[in-house]
């Protein structure tokens, strides 16, 4: 469990606990009641909020708003990383791509779960697809790999685990054998 998920759960529980007592506040405060200035026969009902109640209520949605504005805030450093700010890459791997090959820097190339990784894709000849693929043959990301372009992406795996890469792209007939098995080592990190 890394500390931005941790974050998370916490923002996401406080926000449950909050939605439930404003229905609640409002499921209480919406309730028929006898009227204060109810008249001999006493039946008479008033429904909705009185003035103090809808004073409160108010107070209740600006809570929410704060708090929400609060809780999004680049000062908190999940909320900094998940919205406000591009992830500076720790590590940068340069791949190229020629005549249907992935030529690697090294194999297999490690990265910590957590921490952003740049992939830097470089492609000598034709347009590829850079994919990178869990075990169980599930897609993690892709990206176009174009001639002459300097294809960048930035990624933060969350899981450890033994990655493929494949090419997702057809660049011709060589192109379904452009797989590399266990060409990216995720180890657990921070
Ligand atoms: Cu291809």
């Amino acid at each position: 469990m890394y500390i931005q998920q941790v974050v998370e759960m916490f923002y996401l529980t406080l926000v449950a606990i909050y939605i439930v007592f404003i229905i609640s506040f409002i499921y209480v405060t919406s309730r028929g009641k006898p009227s204060k200035m109810a008249t001999d026969g006493g039946e008479e009902e008033h429904r909705g909020m009185d003035k103090a109640e809808k004073t409160w209520f108010a107070i209740l949605i600006t809570i929410a708003i704060i708090g929400n504005a609060l809780l999004l805030s680049p000062l908190i450093p999940s909320a900094n990383m998940a919205l406000w700010t591009k992830a500076e890459p720790m590590q940068t791997y340069t791949i190229t791509i020629e005549d249907y090959q992935f030529h690697l820097p090294e194999k297999p190339m490690r990265v910590a779960a957590g921490v952003p990784v740049e992939f830097v894709v470089l492609s000598n000849d034709v347009t590829y697809g850079f994919g990178v693929f869990r075990e169980d043959g599930s897609l993690v990301f892709q990206m176009q790999v174009v001639p002459g372009y300097e294809n960048k992406i930035v990624w933060i795996f969350d899981e450890p685990g033994v990655y493929t890469i494949r090419s997702t792209e057809y660049s011709g007939p060589e192109h379904s054998s452009m797989v590399v098995y266990d060409a990216i080592v995720v180890e657990e990190g921070g």
